[in-house]
Parts: structure tokens; sequence; C-alpha cells
């Protein structure tokens, strides 16, 4: 099993604020930066985008976490800063099979690692039909567009079988990425399902408290989780 990393949702961290809490970020060794693109037809919301992303490029070495919540994303990648240790998700659901296809070969021509994204309704199945192109699948535990939702029933158990799908098909090196609702309680269960990666947003690390108190809590849970 690959070390849990933690990927801070930056639409949920204050703009007033961001300069420290990256800092803290940085401090804390946080692995990457969740970037949420909305484009306002994939979804029904539209979030940050590319002058946010060259901006965190330029000022800081974590690398980005960009999910792209958008409609045919071959078209758009262009736009966006990204290489080298970067991760960009596509979602299945977004465009049809040759788009996706398309954006997910240009996000590893790029050097950066591509990744599947699945929303909640989609099996964990359709993330095989992938193979050979992404380092990564994102499931995604709340249906997406905002923030601050609750976990979508049976995300546990979808994670547990997309860990064993990627065992049997000789597909263990896939990062499985999780997002949505991750909180103290449900990300060390995550975890003991299969989980490496995780989306932390107003539920954990950027809800109440101290960033870097919060990031520690949630690191200390993760590794105990492996226990
Ligand atoms: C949702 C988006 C997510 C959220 C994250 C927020 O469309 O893709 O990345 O930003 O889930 O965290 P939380 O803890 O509020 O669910
Ligand atoms: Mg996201």
């Amino acid at each position: 099993m690959l070390r849990a990393k933690i990927s801070p949702s930056l639409m949920c961290a204050d703009i007033f604020g961001l300069r420290g809490i990256i800092n803290d970020f940085e401090h804390c060794g946080i692995e990457y930066l969740h970037i949420d693109v909305m484009d306002g037809q994939f979804v029904p919301n539209f979030c940050l985008g590319t002058d946010y992303c060259r901006r965190l490029k330029a000022g800081t070495a974590i690398p980005l976490d960009i999910h792209l919540m958008v409609t045919e994303p071959a078209k758009k990648l262009g736009v966006f800063p990204f290489g080298e240790g970067d991760i960009v998700s596509v979602h299945h659901e977004s465009g049809g099979r040759e788009d996706t296809v398309a954006a997910l070969k240009e996000i590893s021509g790029r050097g950066a690692i591509p990744f599947i994204a699945l929303n909640p309704d989609t099996p964990a199945e359709t993330a095989l039909g992938y193979a050979g192109l992404i380092g990564g699948v994102l499931l995604m535990t709340v249906y997406p567009g905002f923030a601050g939702q609750k976990m979508v029933e049976g995300s546990l158990e979808k994670i547990t079988l997309m860990r064993k799908l990627l065992d049997e098909n000789c597909l263990k090196d896939i990062m499985i990425e999780v997002d949505g609702n991750v909180n103290y309680e449900k990300a060390p269960l995550m975890r003991k399902a299969g989980a490496d990666l995780f989306v932390v947003g107003t539920s954990s690390i950027l809800g109440p408290g101290d960033i870097k108190q919060n990031t520690e809590k949630m690191r200390t849970l993760l590794e105990e989780a492996d226990r």
C-alpha cells in the first residue's frame, strides 16, 4: 500500500488568508493542493480557474491536484498550467470516451499524472476501461459541485471494491483518491478500505480550528489506520 497523502481543497480556504494557509501547508508537508475547476455546465456551479492555478504554481512548490469538473476537458487543457509532478483529473462522465482518452494522453504527455474521476453513481469497474492511461482514480464520495455535503451512502464499499479490482488486475500502483466529506471519523475507514490520497475540506482540515493542528490530527489518524 502507498503512503497516505493529503490534498486540501482550496475552494474551502479563506481567500483573504491564502498566503498564510499555503505557508502552513508547506510547514506540514502537505503533498498536493486540490483545485476544483467548475464550468457551470458539467456541474451547476463555477469555481477556481487558470489564473488561480498559475499564481499557485508561481507561489509554492507543492504540486497541484487539479480536479476538472468541465465538459470536454481535452478541448480546454491547453489553457491550464500544469506539468511534472502535478495530478490532473478528468471525469469519465464529461464528454465521451474519445475526448476523455485524448485528455488523459495530453496530461501524461505534459509530465503530469492523469486520473480518471468517477461520480458516485458511476460503477468502480468503469475505471478499468482506462488501465494503461491513468496513474489514479478519483472516487467522488459526494456529488460534484459543492463543498460541505454529506458522504453518499455506499462510498466506503465502493473504495473497497475499487482497491480489490485494481489489485486483481495487476494495477496495484494506481492511486485511489477520495473526494467529499473526508472527516476525521471517515478518513481512517477510507484508508483501511484502500484509499491513498485524501481531499480534505470543510469537514476536517479547513473546518473549525487551527490548520496546522488539524493537519497533524488527520496525519496521525491516517497513520494509525495503517497499524
Ligand atoms: C466537490 C469538490 C470537492 C470539495 C470537497 C470539499 O465538487 O470536488 O473537492 O471541494 O469535497 O471538502 P468537504 O469536506 O467540504 O466535503
Ligand atoms: Mg474536488
